[in-house]
């Protein structure tokens, strides 16, 4: 009998739909059939290849509508969320539809003869994907791979695998053949396991737990398989004394509270120069109390519900460990909700500001100077995102520099551009994706001498 699971509305508890999971018979028939594709695909004009990419974009910028409210009913994001998440995945179609006929190797001076070299997909990409940004990051993966001459097999997450079926559905229409892109709802211990295991699969790409990526990359190990992370964070928003500390604190609950707080890129802690710690915080207090948390379809919505009962237990565990200095609000009723709240911490040991919540949780601490900011920031296992607010762009520019983090931003919060690298230092991850360089992530460099 085939293994069902049930997708739920987090923001009312209710039942959606019941999704079949593969099995390990049938990721592996997957599997065999996306190795048989790529021998086609890979040898498929680069142009033509382009062009399929091209068309895949262009559907799913005709269906963003249809796309996004499906991502806010499965995953509970906000309307203008979720339309940015499936506009997302077009940018990155469109974007990597150009790497095809980009793909340049190079020829290198050598004594003796002539030496070239080349860039060669790998064969097949094995793609898990998490619960909290299911679209994009299921663009990251799939468009630079498939521009790159590989095809994928994508793993969803259990809780939200229905717009990945139907970007599927919409490949297949855009011209992608049998086999190139195949979307695989199942458990992670079992499809996901698969694609580690596998030996046809060349590359697992995998974004969430640092828990189970740490697993993903010792399996990977067993037969040298190329591997990519994207895992957790807790990351900082340091605010000066000299930033414009309205507009901080006007920006800091978007930067964290963003998806209910389930984003790897969170500035779950803020510190504050010590001279406008209180400055800052009073302005703080109305920005969060004033975010519009509500039903993630209400067009006004900023902050819809966690993702399922179990991450709201989780957060809640958080809370009920610290003292909520302010709050936000929730609608109430069945869903997965929790207010947005802040906690002012004064012990870098504890839990809440070491651990990553993944919930609308942020701790505010002070500090006295530059190089303490920079040491607050760097205690820590994870090192993926980070903000600097600051009047004084040199000091900005050096703090970005000493911060051990992939993403930064200066007066900004933006971590995430399909035209720039983003990925992890030390346990955040391995390797990093988008950008212009990520179609070269899917390829072994090959290197070929001729003799004179
Ligand atoms: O993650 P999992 P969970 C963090 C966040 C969150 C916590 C737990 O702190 O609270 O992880 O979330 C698949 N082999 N992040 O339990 O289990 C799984 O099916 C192969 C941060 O949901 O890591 C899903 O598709 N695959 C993060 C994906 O891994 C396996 C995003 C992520 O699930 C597997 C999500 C296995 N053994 C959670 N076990 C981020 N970086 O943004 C599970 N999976």
């Amino acid at each position: 009998m085939t293994d069902t699971f049930t997708v739920v509305d987090p923001a009312s508890g209710r039942p959606l739909t019941e999704v079949a999971l593969a099995s390990v018979e049938e990721t592996d028939r997957a599997i065999e059939a996306a190795q048989e594709a790529f021998a086609h695909w890979r040898s498929v004009a680069p142009g033509e290849r382009a062009a399929v990419l091209r068309r895949f974009g262009d559907l799913v910028d005709a269906h963003v509508e249809e796309l996004a409210e499906l991502e806010v009913r499965n995953a509970g994001h906000t309307l203008a969320n979720a339309r940015w998440e499936a506009g997302n995945v077009r940018d990155c179609l469109h974007y990597y539809a150009g790497a095809p006929e980009r793909l340049f190797g190079r020829q290198i001076p050598v004594a003796g003869g002539t030496d070239l070299t080349f860039h060669e997909p790998l064969g097949v990409v094995g793609i898990i994907v998490p619960w909290n940004f299911p679209m994009p990051i299921l663009g990251w993966g799939v468009a630079p791979a498939l521009a790159a001459g590989n095809t994928v097999v994508l793993k969803p997450a259990e809780l939200t695998p229905l717009t990945a079926v139907r970007i599927a559905e919409l490949g297949r229409e855009a011209g992608l053949p049998e086999g190139v892109f195949t979307v695989l709802p199942g458990k992670g211990s079992v499809v996901g396991e698969r694609f580690v295991t596998h030996p046809l699969v060349r590359k697992v790409t995998f974004t969430g737990s640092t828990e189970v990526g740490k697993r993903i990359m010792a399996g990977c190990a067993e037969q040298v398989k190329r591997v990519t992370l994207e895992l957790g964070g807790k990351s900082s928003n340091i605010v000066f004394a000299d930033a414009d500390l309205a507009a901080a604190a006007a920006s800091a609950p978007y930067a964290v509270f963003d998806n209910a707080g389930q984003d790897c890129c969170a500035r779950s802690r803020i510190l504050v120069e010590r001279s406008a710690h209180d400055e800052f915080l009073s302005l703080l207090e109305p920005a969060v109390s004033g975010l519009k948390v509500l039903d993630p379809a209400d067009p006004d919505s900023e902050m819809g519900p966690l993702i399922s009962a179990e991450q709201r237990r989780r957060v809640q565990g958080y809370l009920d460990d610290v003292e909520v200095a302010f709050a936000g609000t929730t609608p109430g009723g069945d869903g997965f909700w929790v207010p947005p709240s802040v906690v002012l911490a004064d012990d870098p040991a504890a839990p809440i500001w070491r651990e990553e919540v993944f919930g609308p949780v942020v701790a505010v601490m002070p500090f006295d100077d530059e190089a303490h900011a920079v040491e607050l920031a760097n205690d820590t296992e994870y090192g993926l995102s980070g903000s600097i607010f600051t009047s004084d762009l040199g000091r900005g520019l050096r703090v970005a520099r000493a911060v051990e983090a992939g993403n930064l931003s200066v007066n900004s919060h933006a971590a995430v551009r399909y035209w720039t690298p983003f990925g992890g230092y030390k346990q955040s991850g391995l390797g990093r994706e988008l950008g212009p360089d990520a179609p070269q992530a899917f390829t072994e460099e090959k290197n070929v001498f001729i003799a004179h």
